[in-house]
């Protein structure tokens, strides 16, 4: 029998992009129930071409279901995954409550699929977007030259803060379109864009070097997210991390500029080589002709892109490189989907 499936989140803005892929992907289920917030009980979403009702988050949703996919707040899967795994379904979260838990496994298909089966409470994490938009092809790089060191800058898009970051560019942009005389006085777009939806600053016409929380030494909890979710999701647990992620006016796709020192001397061909050929990873790295990895040629594709690689000019044992990555597909629907089909395989023998 086909692996019953519960999605937990379908309306949001992950959600969305967690049916297209249900819909196009090899289909391994039998059922498949959409869950959401009562609020959103009652609307009907397509998935596989059929139109599906949404239910109400109930504890009796989950009888009967194999693997429940959750992408809801963290306080929503803190309380709501052990309900359904104690019901019986293998739970996949997206969110980040279960992420450094000891006893939870954080996996990436393509870097350590096997930690999938090692799940004492029923519970499967699933990275954040930022990490997962550039670790497929660092643990590509870490295979080959025994990785030490990352020094990562992040440029985040809007939907990264859900559906209200996208809305609130899009009407921050109508505000300052066409507007020549904004961004050559202090303050002048701040006051121009007004209402500043999740951000903390302007986005349009700007950048804003905050993403998450605050948490201590003034670092924000994306940037310990990167740091501590690499350790995890690599076997390093002395890896040295450094983050700064940056918001960046994209509606959706994460890039990052990574400087990653290796454990033996490296060299540029061969690491564009190990790239071009690794799973899940495409190499645009043409700079004479323009050709790199850019927001506006990846959203909506599932590879991790990666350009620019170099070998750094003073450590012959670095690499410089940049990634974007869709963060509402690889960077989030995408990489749950593959654990999921993991878990069906694995349900179903
Ligand atoms: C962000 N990575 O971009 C975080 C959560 N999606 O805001």
């Amino acid at each position: 029998r086909k692996p019953t499936l519960a999605v937990v989140g379908a309306t949001g803005a992950v959600g969305t992009v967690m049916l297209d892929i249900l819909s196009t992907r090899r289909d391994v289920y039998g059922e498949i129930r959409l869950v959401a917030s009562a609020r959103s009980a009652g609307r009907k979403l397509s998935v596989r071409g059929e139109q599906t009702e949404v239910l109400a988050l109930a504890p009796e949703v989950f009888d009967g279901v194999d693997i429940a996919m959750f992408d809801v707040p963290d306080a929503v899967s803190a309380s709501w995954a052990p309900v359904a795994a104690a019901r019986g379904a293998v739970v996949v979260d997206n969110s980040g409550a279960f992420r450094m838990e000891s006893d939870v496994p954080l996996v990436v298909p393509e870097v350590n699929a096997d930690a999938v089966r090692d799940r004492p409470r029923g519970i499967i994490a699933n990275p954040n977007c930022t990490t997962l938009s550039m670790i497929v092809a660092i643990g590509a790089l870490h295979d080959q030259y025994g990785l030490n060191e990352l020094v990562v800058a992040s440029y985040q898009a809007a939907s990264g803060a859900g559906q209200e970051g996208i809305d609130a560019l899009y009407d921050q942009l109508e505000r300052v379109g066409g507007d020549r005389e904004l961004g050559h006085r202090p303050g002048d777009v701040r006051s121009a864009v007004g209402e500043l939806g999740p951000f903390p600053a302007p986005l349009a016409l700007n950048v804003v070097p905050w993403a998450g929380s605050l948490q201590d030494g003034g670092w924000s909890s994306e940037e310990l997210k990167v740091r501590n979710e690499s350790r995890k999701i690599l076997g390093l647990p002395d890896l040295r991390v450094a983050a700064t992620c940056v918001r960046v006016p994209v509606v959706t796709t994460h890039s990052l500029a990574v400087h990653a020192v290796f454990d033996a001397p490296v060299d540029q061909r061969e690491a564009q080589a190990i790239l071009a050929g690794s799973p899940g990873v495409v190499l645009v790295d043409d700079p004479e002709g323009y050709e790199f990895p850019t927001p506006a040629d990846v959203v909506g594709t599932d590879p991790t892109w990666v350009g620019r690689v170099r070998r750094s000019l003073d450590d012959p044992n670095a690499l410089d490189l940049f990634l974007c990555g869709d963060n509402l597909r690889k960077g989030a629907a995408l990489n749950t989907a593959q654990i999921a089909e993991l878990v069906a395989a694995e349900l179903t023998g």
